[in-house]
């Protein structure tokens, strides 16, 4: 069968690759209804080869819509995704909007794809993140346990959107030119203080809550035990925004429940993953890096090495692509394996 797919933010940053993607693994779509908001109604957008006219995101632009893919913002998606459900719709969302509700399932289908089944309309595609951390460590996981993670992310500006890039380029320019720098986007557009991103590290994504962690902070850790059914796993984050377009990179320290595991074996079991390449080659210079993970699928791991002290502690890096993998490509990927199991019904 066929379906009407919308997809919801059509003109943004994730939301161009959710129909590039749709596009790419031939979703069977009858009918593709891009949305935006008011401004962008009269524009079009590109899908196999022709022109398809934005309608505006409205609760009425959801009749007839089978699948709704939401990419405009959490405050969007708290608006119009239950009026979607009503009107026959699931959602697939890609904001924080719902993730850590109960009834809906937080997917990365590499990890834990059958939650999908329990879904009751809604289904969240989690932060950018955590979807490459929990991928590249659930075969750690399923071979070794895991019991603690401590990360500290290097992100892109891509995960703020078309603007934060536009601001990333035009900060370069002016700094290079030795002209005045405008800041307005980085590191939160609504927080009253703006820095320049440009050729600088900002240790800020999102704003702050009350126990001093940023939201990113806390969503790496809530959504990961959610993920994988861990409660009781200890994790924290650092995430820093950095200088370049598209692609995070993450300095992963996992503690496993085993003494006397070799990086050999680990590297195997990240070998073996669905969804996940090591390119871990230190004697050819061979590890991933933010542009050679750029337009790619996977998720990449690279730099395994046991920590110098703590006999059950590992260190890794980990990159991909945060609007892909981190965004439109997992969406797409949790669309079609909803799909194959109501065709398997
Ligand atoms: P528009 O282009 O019409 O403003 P990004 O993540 O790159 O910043 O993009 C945000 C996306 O969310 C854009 O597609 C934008 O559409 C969309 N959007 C923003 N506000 C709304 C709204 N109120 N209703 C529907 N879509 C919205
Ligand atoms: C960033 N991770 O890089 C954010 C973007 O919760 O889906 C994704 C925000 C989210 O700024």
């Amino acid at each position: 069968s066929r379906y009407n797919v919308a997809v919801v933010g059509a003109t943004g940053a994730v939301g161009e690759k959710i129909i590039a993607m749709l596009e790419k693994v031939e979703f069977p779509i009858d009918e593709l209804r891009p949305l935006a908001s008011k401004r962008s109604v009269g524009n079009t957008v590109q899908y196999k080869g022709g022109e398809v006219s934005i309608q505006e995101a409205t609760p009425e632009a959801f009749e007839g819509i089978d699948i709704a893919l939401f990419s405009a913002g959490g405050s969007v998606s708290k608006q119009l995704a239950q009026e979607a459900v009503d009107r026959g719709a699931v959602v697939i969302d890609n904001t924080s909007a719902f993730r850590m509700h109960e009834d809906v399932p937080l997917v990365v289908p590499e990890v834990n794809k059958e939650d999908i089944k329990n879904h009751k309309g809604i289904i969240a595609n989690p932060n950018c993140s955590t979807i490459q951390m929990v991928a590249a460590l659930e075969p750690i996981r399923e071979k070794y346990g895991l019991n603690r993670i401590i990360v500290s992310t290097y992100q892109s500006v891509s995960g703020s959107g078309n603007d934060a890039i536009e601001e990333l380029k035009h900060q370069t320019r002016s700094m290079l030119d030795g002209e005045t720098v405008h800041t307005e986007i980085m590191p939160v557009k609504s927080e009253p203080k703006h820095f320049p991103i440009a050729f600088n590290a900002l240790p800020q994504i999102d704003t702050f809550e009350d126990n001093h962690y940023t939201f990113e902070e806390m969503k790496m850790v809530n959504e990961t035990k959610k993920i994988m059914s861990l409660p009781e796993l200890n994790v924290a984050a650092t995430c820093v925004r950095l200088p370049f377009f598209y692609s995070h990179a993450e300095s992963i320290y996992v503690e496993i429940d085993h003494e006397n595991i070799s990086v050999p074996q680990l590297q195997g079991a990240i070998k073996d993953a669905p969804g996940v390449v090591l390119e871990d080659d230190i004697v050819n210079q061979g590890y991933p890096t933010p542009l050679s993970a750029e337009g790619k699928l996977d998720i990449f791991v690279g730099r395994v090495r046991k920590d110098l002290d703590v006999p059950n502690g590992f260190h890794l890096w980990v990159v991909a692509d945060n609007v892909l993998k981190g965004a439109a490509w997992n969406s797409v990927q949790i669309a079609q394996a909803l799909i194959e199991m109501n065709s398997e019904a």
